[in-house]
């Protein structure tokens, strides 16, 4: 039994980073979010590293945002921002994937949904069991798309598909995440640890010089002014966090009922 909020192992150049979570399918606390932080930025500057996997444990990749601790953290203080809460922990955790120049693949097995999907979508790749299932779900209870998903969805997957995407929370499977260009590569789910690890290692092998400029030229070119999208992302969350539906669509999922939403 490993109770580490994530767990790390290495070989031959690629850190493997795993949410370690199952019960929860590795939903998001923020011990959680502050160790993958701390993790992501010690693989950042580790000189042995050459390229990162992230991963999750047990039969998910991530839920998301743990929507209990989530209601207990608002209950705990009335002054709680979750525009601060998000730039504390998905938009730092974002930051660090695209400021790394290190190649970073998310490996998707079971469920990618809310903040967990769009760290995903922040990594630089992403490799699929063909079991996984992604979901933005933020719609479900009121919320904007945030962790960067808001601008990493259109980017990869085009404007009208993903807005349709954000809008309805539908579910996606692995085969359609592939045709939409939000997954690199799907592989069978028994051999996706191993096929994650090829894949990475191959990209470890490369020159890091290379690798490190590309993804710098990257992501001046396409995204020059993703820091600043983040904060602003968390200003209209903040606006969506005080209204009602968060509230309700939030109770809904505990109480596994569909929400009553608001109608003006
Ligand atoms: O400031 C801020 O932090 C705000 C930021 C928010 C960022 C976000 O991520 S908002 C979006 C949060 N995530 C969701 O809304 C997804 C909620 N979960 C689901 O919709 C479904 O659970 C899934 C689609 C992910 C998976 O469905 P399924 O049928 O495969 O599994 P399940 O039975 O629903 O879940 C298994 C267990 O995990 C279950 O617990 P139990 O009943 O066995 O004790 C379920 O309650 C729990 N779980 C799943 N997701 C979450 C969760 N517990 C807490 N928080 C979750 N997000």
């Amino acid at each position: 039994m490993n109770d580490r909020a994530i767990l790390t192992s290495d070989r031959a150049g690629v850190r493997t980073l795993s949410l370690n979570r199952p019960d929860k399918l590795n939903a998001f606390t923020q011990a959680q979010t502050a160790a993958l932080l701390a993790a992501l930025r010690d693989a950042r500057d580790d000189r042995a590293v050459h390229a990162i996997v992230l991963r999750g444990e047990g039969r998910g990749f991530c839920a998301g945002q743990d929507l209990e601790e989530f209601v207990e953290l608002q209950h705990a203080s009335p002054s709680f921002s979750i525009a601060d809460h998000l730039r504390r922990g998905y938009n730092a955790i974002a930051l660090t994937l695209r400021e790394t120049e290190k190649p970073i693949v998310a490996a998707l097995n079971g469920i990618a949904a809310g903040a967990g999907l769009s760290l995903a979508l922040a990594c630089d790749l992403r490799i699929a069991a063909d079991d996984a299932q992604l979901t933005l779900g933020f719609s479900k209870i009121g919320l904007i798309p945030d962790g960067g998903g808001s601008f990493m969805l259109p980017l990869l997957a085009g404007f009208g598909r993903a807005l349709e995407l954000a809008w309805t929370s539908d579910r996606i499977d692995a085969a359609d995440a592939h045709r939409l260009g939000l997954v690199n590569k799907v592989v069978p789910a028994a051999t996706l640890a191993v096929e994650a690890q090829a894949y990475a290692e191959r990209l470890a092998g490369l020159s890091p010089v290379a690798v490190a400029l590309t993804k710098r030229a990257f992501n001046r070119a396409a995204m020059p002014a993703f820091a600043a999208w983040l904060d602003e992302e968390a200003e209209l969350q903040e606006v969506a966090a005080h209204l009602p539906d968060l509230r309700e669509g939030v109770r809904a999922f505990i109480e596994k009922r569909r929400p009553a939403f608001t109608r003006a």
